[in-house]
């Protein structure tokens, strides 16, 4: 009872959050893609597995790395703009760079680059201020750095190593100087899995000891993986695989990790960013299926979060300025929506959100199978309260909405439908 009572409310605020801001920042940032004049291809961060480039090498970008542009404020302040309601930063990526001051290592931003500064310090007290949460990734399996971590076969010798004295005398004091020194920490996002179930447990229960407040990334590993539960292990939450929303709606806390391109770290050639159209559709998609939208920005070398990046960003957060009150709290609707359908629906008990995605030519909106399902008292525009919607019921339980002839946005335009009392057993 007493950890059921701890886990509602660790998760109160992350399901209310809805959209999140990840950031992937490290070394990979200054190779950006590129190493020995040859551009590498995979994600960015991969780089140093990618070029199979040597840990004596890689070590050298440390001291190459000074962004002396990096304001953590200026973060902040695009993370809020852009309507998110926390952050997640990568403490260390698979590539063992340090990105804070540690006792554990001298491979840490403080120690080893010329910029000397603990950029998480700095997120930290920022994201106190403006009250966001603030989370750390940390690669707690994948470590290329370190002689005992996972995956580096072109400088080590795998049979020698001993990943259970990595975790332990590593791993876990790492995590205990993050938890301890950088005040509350929302969530610890755990990637790729813990080898073992008992080794994720382990992790697990020293994180809870030293923080129970703490939300851990379903990607710790270890549980069962059942269909209902593919991806969620011991973690708090079902991690859904990189850019992968899934088909209909999880009853369960879930999230998914999104690239704004087609990299997380810092890459200098892609430019393929998602329109803030798309990315408003996909949180509502997100939502309309009850999880949480976790986008990623990659800041360059020089300390900043790209232009592009942050354009689109401070578009979706207009978007959501105007129709907020249909995401944040909101979950997935009672209602079955066409998987192509033109529209999604959200919900919180008493109020239905139809986001319009492809506005209807004839003015006729078919909410397809809502008989039942949904119990409409009276329907408005979210932005103009006081035009009143008429609707009627068709065929086999359509409900169909009398809609103005424009869409109010041309991304999404969210109609309001007002139930008398929740439905039952249904949500
Ligand atoms: O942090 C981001 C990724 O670096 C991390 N998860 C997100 C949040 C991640 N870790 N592992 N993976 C993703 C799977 C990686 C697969 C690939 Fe590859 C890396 C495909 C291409 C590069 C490994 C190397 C498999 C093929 C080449």
């Amino acid at each position: 009872m007493e950890t059921l009572h701890i886990q509602g409310d660790r998760m109160a605020w992350w399901r209310e959050a809805r959209f999140g801001m990840f950031i992937h920042w490290g070394l990979y940032a200054i190779p950006a893609g590129v190493w020995e004049g040859r551009c590498i291809p995979g994600i960015g961060e991969w780089i140093m597995y990618n070029a199979r480039i040597p840990v004596k090498e890689y070590e050298k970008l440390a001291k190459r790395f000074n962004p002396f542009k990096f304001d953590a404020k200026e973060w902040v302040r695009i993370a809020k703009m852009a309507g998110m309601k926390y952050i997640v930063i990568t403490a260390k990526h698979h590539d063992g760079f340090c990105m804070f001051d540690t006792d554990l290592t001298d491979y840490n931003i403080v120690k080893a680059t010329p910029f000397g500064r603990d950029p998480l310090k700095e997120l930290s007290e920022a994201c106190r201020e403006e009250g966001l949460r603030l989370g750390f990734y940390y690669s707690q399996t994948l470590d290329w750095h370190h002689p005992d971590g996972m995956g580096n076969f072109w400088d080590y010798d795998l049979s020698k190593q001993e990943f259970t004295r990595y975790l332990r005398e590593y791993v876990k004091p790492q995590l205990e100087e993050l938890l301890r020194n950088y005040g509350p920490i929302a969530i610890l996002w755990f990637d790729i899995t813990t080898p073992t179930p008992e080794l994720a447990r382990e992790l697990k229960d020293f994180v809870r000891r030293l923080s129970p407040e703490t939300i851990i990334s379903g990607r710790i590993g270890g549980g069962l993986r059942t269909p209902s539960t593919p991806f969620k292990g011991l973690g708090d939450y079902i991690t859904m695989g990189d850019n992968q929303i899934p088909d209909r709606r999880i009853d369960d806390d879930w999230e998914v990790p999104m690239t704004l391109n087609d990299t997380w770290g810092y890459k200098s050639y892609d430019h393929n960013w998602k329109t803030p159209g798309r990315i408003v559709q996909m949180l509502v998609d997100i939502v309309s299926k009850g999880g949480n939208l976790l986008l990623n920005v990659g800041p360059t070398a020089e300390g900043e979060i790209p232009k592009p990046s942050v354009d689109v960003l401070l578009e979706v957060g207009r978007w959501l300025k105007n129709n907020g009150e249909s995401i944040y709290g909101a979950g997935a609707a009672p209602l079955d929506v066409p998987i192509d359908g033109p529209y999604r629906c959200t919900y919180k008990p008493g109020m239905v959100y139809l986001h319009v995605f492809g506005w209807p030519w004839d003015g006729r909106l078919r909410v397809f199978g809502a008989k039942g399902r949904i119990e409409p008292r009276s329907a408005s525009l979210l932005r103009e309260p006081s035009t009143t919607l008429p609707w009627e019921w068709e065929g086999e339980g359509d409900l169909v909405i009398r809609v103005p002839e424009k869409a109010l946005d041309s991304i999404d335009t969210v109609i309001i439908l007002k139930e008398g009392m929740p439905k039952k057993g249904l949500a």
